[in-house]
């Protein structure tokens, strides 16, 4: 075993752990609400083995699948690795043959062809199944109940992109996963492929467009009457890749675009309007119609919020003078040539989480992860090498914002939300919150800390969690996480 770089993509909280485990009746501290029955699952990257390269990223990760089952008041955990082609191949050498992120001329020439995906980014419930995704390529479909890996997932054979977004989006009304891939057609293709399934599982369509520059799609949004496409200028370039460089390169001195187009409708009838120029977005909260206008909201940031995507365009600046806001884009679309209305909605931060039945509606509120002006800084860690320490709830319709902060030194994860079957109660929301063990932040040590599911009640974030659930553990940073209730899981395709 070789050692991992001591950077900020393999210290703190994403110290390597490599430990794949089930722990049974963990401690908790305070009361798990009855109705919280079901799974949290989350995406975890962690490298099986050390990187080929000193200057490899935390996006680069082995996936993990980590579990959190809850049921009569008490929680499980359980991870384990998705065994990708990718997983299999280092496994077997026992060691790592592919080099860096999302280029494969930097790979050990034994596994030229070999699927490079890692499936690290979302835990994806539809149709009955559940599938570890990642942008690059196509999602695995993991068993929910022991977390094996099925294999590959393509629609029966269907699926003709070679990609499958980490960020599809499911109607609530009609129970449809409407989806994308970028670079559906191979590296660096302008290829985008639009598609949906049902709400059995089944592909009903698949549609391809070519967007204006090759650009890292990572999320989309729908409302009632479109799928939106709003893309940033950070883009892939075939010739650095095979110099051996970064896929991602941010470029300030470009515009963004939304995509749109009728949800039901042809790729033909996509119309592109420009915006801003040198933002970039990572994930939308919400989008939907009003009227003949559209409101997309979004958590943007002036420059690309990742450092590696950054420096290789050349903008050095550092992480904590990042400026960005929670912004809406309207869109009016009765208007002949369309154009975008920029406002502030709240405080900058990322990883937003809405109720599902809100996806794609007019919706009151949501909530997501910021810094707490108040609190020291969080530990270093976390999938784009900074951590949050700060969960909001905000009113998008009167910017209120109400915040829940961490013990020194300790970082926040991306929280799942648990819906309430009382009338207007708002749930409840699962996050992962590592601590540091010593919480004297003069003494603490990065990656001596114990990680916690907090339960906190969605309405009423500022008093705290309700209940504590602990690992015992030092869990590596998730990316995203999915709730799955106990009555999705007993319908399940695969069973345990
Ligand atoms: C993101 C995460 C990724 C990735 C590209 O959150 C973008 C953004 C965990 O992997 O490959
Ligand atoms: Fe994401």
């Amino acid at each position: 075993m070789g050692a991992f770089p001591q950077t900020i993509h393999f210290i703190g909280s994403n110290t390597p752990r490599r430990t794949e485990l089930s722990k049974r009746d963990l401690e908790v501290e305070g009361e798990i609400p009855a109705e919280v029955d079901g799974a949290f699952f989350r995406a975890v990257p962690d490298n099986a083995h050390a990187p080929m390269f000193e200057d490899d990223i935390a996006l680069n990760a082995d996936g993990m699948i980590a579990r959190f089952n809850i049921e009569n008041g008490a929680a499980d955990f359980d991870i384990r690795y998705v065994e990708t082609e990718r997983y299999l191949a280092e496994k077997k050498a026992r060691r790592a043959l592919f080099g860096r992120y999302r280029n494969p001329f930097t790979d050990d020439p034994s596994v030229e062809g070999v699927d490079r995906t890692v499936s690290n980014t979302t835990p994806v419930w539809h149709g009955g199944r559940l599938f570890m995704t990642k942008e690059d390529g196509r999602g695995y479909e993991v068993n929910p109940h022991t977390l094996e890996t099925a294999g590959k997932w393509d629609y029966y054979g269907a699926l003709k992109s070679e990609t499958f977004t980490a960020h599809p989006r499911i109607d609530p009304g009609t129970g449809e996963m409407f989806f994308f891939g970028y670079e559906a057609g191979g590296l660096c293709s302008l290829d985008v492929a639009y598609g949906i399934a049902d709400k059995d599982g089944n592909l009903t369509s698949e549609q391809w467009f070519k967007q204006p520059y090759c650009s890292t799609i990572h999320d989309f949004v729908i409302t009632e009457k479109y799928a939106v496409f709003p893309i940033f200028p950070t883009l892939a370039d075939l010739d650095r890749l095979k110099a051996g460089g970064a896929h991602w390169a941010h470029h300030q001195d470009l515009p963004s675009w939304v995509g749109i187009m009728p949800r039901y409708g042809k790729v033909e009838e996509m119309i592109w309007i420009e915006g801003p120029v040198g933002v970039s977005v990572f994930h939308e909260v919400n989008a939907y119609d009003d009227g003949n206008l559209v409101h997309i909201d979004m958590c943007l940031t002036e420059t690309n919020a990742f450092s590696f995507m950054r420096e290789a365009g050349g903008i050095h600046k550092p992480q904590q003078e990042i400026q960005g806001a929670l912004t809406r884009w309207t869109i009016d679309m009765s208007k002949a040539r369309p154009t975008i209305q920029e406002r502030p909605l709240g405080p900058p931060g990322d990883l937003p989480r809405l109720a599902d039945a809100d996806q794609g509606r007019p919706y009151s509120h949501a909530w997501y992860l910021s810094m707490n002006p108040q609190g020291g800084p969080p530990m270093p860690g976390g999938p784009v090498g900074a951590n949050f320490n700060a969960l909001l709830r905000i009113e998008v319709g009167n910017g209120r914002v109400e915040l829940m902060g961490v013990p020194p030194g300790a970082a926040i994860s991306e929280p799942a939300h648990v819906p309430s079957s009382e009338p207007g109660h708002e749930g409840w929301l699962l996050t992962v919150v590592d601590i540091p063990n010593n919480p004297n932040p003069a003494q603490q040590v990065p990656g001596d800390y114990s990680s916690e599911l907090w339960i906190v009640n969605a309405g009423e974030i500022a008093r705290g969690p309700v209940a504590r659930i602990k690992t015992g553990l030092a869990l590596r940073s998730q990316v995203h996480g999915t709730w799955v209730s106990r009555a999705k899981l007993e319908a399940s395709k695969l069973k345990g």
